[in-house]
């Protein structure tokens, strides 16, 4: 099926360079996306944008370009909870791939099993709500319910001004949660102002809640050009993911979350987005464990 874009659609950075912070060995990009391709797996009729496509051969190419070893491939509300562009990229990563599924109530436990054979190792809930549509938390926590004997985990997504009202559930769920690009802080507010605090509180008062320290290029007002020239860009982003690094070292995670859905204002160079890791996990010890130890602790802990 021919899909035509969003209006002002940006696509992925065709020509990324090659970064200058050398990724450590066996270092895992813990979020990141396939899209469609569209003739070969359509996108869902509920998405609320259209993509372009973004094929699992680009990405393992964009992987060993910036000198990857695996990938974390989270299902994109793009394609709904139709998971099948997903588990073809998994099945033909050779291992190296695990995922992030989308589920509904209806999820038998065959199709279940067969996600888990694949290499998906969680499911995700979105509550942003240019993204979804809303689904009702009793059939949510219904969900959780069945993947936790699993051994798989909730991915969740939402908006920091969102964090009080969904509190009661994010806390009540049976799993390890891991929180999409650190909740999505208002990096013009204070690193240390009440809004950051309650994220932090989240994390230390809940030991089962990880976050990962993605996305600056998403949060950045700052953009990529900042004070110090091109390769020091997204900097007002570092305070807020230096801070959770460090107060919670072993249960962070990073990702390129390339293709980089919905951008407005300009595409990140995937390059300069891997330059950014030295400034949040400043030394060899906190990047080990963002890169590999933790990753691989929650999506092979079969190979620790
Ligand atoms: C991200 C962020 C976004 C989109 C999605 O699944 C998605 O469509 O996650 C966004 O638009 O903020 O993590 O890719």
């Amino acid at each position: 099926m021919n899909f035509a874009k969003t209006p002002g659609w940006l696509d992925w950075f065709a020509v990324p360079s090659a970064p200058t912070f050398k990724l450590p060995p066996g270092s895992v990009d813990a979020h990141c996306h396939v899209f469609g391709p569209g003739d070969e797996f359509p996108y869902a009729p509920e998405r609320k944008y259209t993509p372009c496509d973004a094929s699992k051969q680009q990405l393992f190419a964009l992987r060993d370009h910036l000198g990857f070893a695996r990938n974390v491939i989270v299902q994109a509300t793009c394609h709904g909870a139709d998971n099948r562009a997903l588990v073809d990229a998994l099945r033909h990563s050779k291992g190296m791939a695990r995922g992030v599924a989308t589920v509904k109530r209806g999820v038998s436990d065959a199709e279940l099993q067969e996600l888990h054979a694949a290499g998906v190792r969680g499911v995700r809930f979105n509550f942003v709500k240019r993204l979804v549509d809303f689904t009702p938390k009793d059939e949510l926590m219904e969900i959780a319910a069945r993947i936790a004997p699993l051994g798989w985990h909730v991915v969740i997504y939402f908006e920091a001004a969102d964090l009080p009202e969904l509190w009661d559930f994010f806390t009540a769920l049976p799993t390890t949660v891991v929180v999409d690009h650190m909740g999505r802080p208002d990096v013009s507010k204070p690193v240390d102002g009440p809004e950051f605090e309650l994220f932090v509180k989240f994390m230390r008062d809940y030991p089962n809640v990880w976050s990962k320290v993605s996305c600056p290029e998403r949060l950045s007002l700052s953009g990529p050009k900042a004070l110090h020239g091109e390769r020091s860009a997204y900097r007002d982003v570092a305070p807020f993911a230096k801070r959770i690094v460090e107060s919670f070292p072993d249960r962070v995670l990073w990702g390129t979350d390339w293709p980089h859905p919905n951008l407005k204002d300009h595409m990140p160079d995937d390059g300069l987005l891997v330059d950014f890791i030295p400034h949040i996990a400043v030394t060899p010890e906190l990047q080990g464990k963002l890169l590999v130890e933790n990753p691989m602790r929650l999506y092979w802990p079969e190979e620790v």
